[in-house]
């Protein structure tokens, strides 16, 4: 469990025109997370991954991809959740079959899932799958908000040692902080940072980190360090970036840097219906590329 701690990109995963994976897209931006953004780990198969727009067959290569090129240089979460369990399940499987350090499974969505119908979805899934959980809890997209006794049931199910948690409630992170000292919190929200790690987060898992990772721990280390006001320098730094992205297009944005960073001459597409970047926000991008990053 302990192992687990640490600072994760939520992994983006490159298209081709098609709406295919692009392969050597995907194995630069991995290669960049670890060589270039010392990264602890990649979170597979996020939103920011664009997971629930793919098939089956296409999260398996996706992870099949990540391990194949991270090797066991970094930590690998695969989140292998969906509406469909059965699904689930068998990602699950999958991914601890090839070495995956955990796995973790976003709530199941669309439908208005009751407390009970939730809990049974974790509890079949830990039942059947050999490998640690994190629940992912991201109710802006889900809709499924979960409060302090719907945790304390699930984190009693044995296979269960943590929460990614996406949310913007201060409240209710430092009520699950205070009261479940021995299961693991992941922050989601990277313009939230300081306020996370403040209220003692095991570590962060984040879209922007693919891009702006060395500054991101900079601002961990320093809130760890009691070094207050530089931790917020460089959050206001990395949020005037993180704004920037997020009204030019955030997929769409990063990607773009992404693009520039591994030198690819390929455009690195978005999966359909995500729009792909127009000429306008391409050079958008590029001034916050220049601005930010490079
Ligand atoms: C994932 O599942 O891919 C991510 O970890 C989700 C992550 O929490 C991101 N949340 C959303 O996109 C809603 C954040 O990294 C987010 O992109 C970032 O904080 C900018 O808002």
């Amino acid at each position: 469990r302990e192992d687990l701690k640490g600072l994760y990109s939520a992994l983006l995963v490159p298209f081709n025109e098609d709406g295919s994976v692009n392969e050597e897209g995907l194995r630069k931006i991995i290669r960049h997370n670890i060589d270039r953004m010392n990264i602890d780990g990649l979170y597979v198969g996020g939103s920011s991954g664009e997971n629930f727009l793919l098939g089956k067959e296409e999260k398996k290569q996706i992870f099949e991809i990540a391990k194949d090129e991270a090797k066991d240089q970094i930590k690998l979460i695969a989140q292998i959740g969906s509406s469909n369990i059965y699904e689930a399940i068998e990602l699950g499987k999958f991914v601890t079959d090839l070495a995956y350090d955990a796995i973790s499974a976003v709530t199941p969505f669309y439908y208005r899932f009751n407390a009970d119908e939730v809990y049974n979805y974790y509890k079949e899934i830990t039942e059947n799958v050999e490998n640690d959980l994190i629940i992912y809890s991201i109710p802006l997209l889900t809709g499924v908000d979960m409060g302090i006794k719907d945790f304390e049931r699930l984190f009693k199910l044995p296979r269960i040692v943590g929460v990614k948690y996406t949310s913007a409630d201060f409240y209710l992170l430092e009520r699950l902080r205070k009261t479940f000292k021995q299961q693991l919190i992941f922050s989601g929200f990277d313009e939230m940072l300081v306020p996370a790690v403040a209220n003692n987060v095991d570590g962060a898992i984040g879209s922007t980190y693919n891009v702006n990772g060395i500054r991101s721990r900079q601002i961990f280390d320093a809130v760890k360090s009691n070094d207050l006001q530089k931790a917020l320098e460089i959050q206001n730094l990395t949020n005037d970036f993180i704004s920037a992205v997020l009204n030019n297009g955030l997929y769409q944005t990063l990607k773009y840097i992404l693009q520039r960073e591994v030198k690819s001459d390929k455009q690195f597409y978005s999966r359909k219906p995500m729009a792909q970047i127009t000429e306008e926000q391409k050079q958008e991008a590029e001034n916050i590329y220049q601005k930010f990053i490079k």
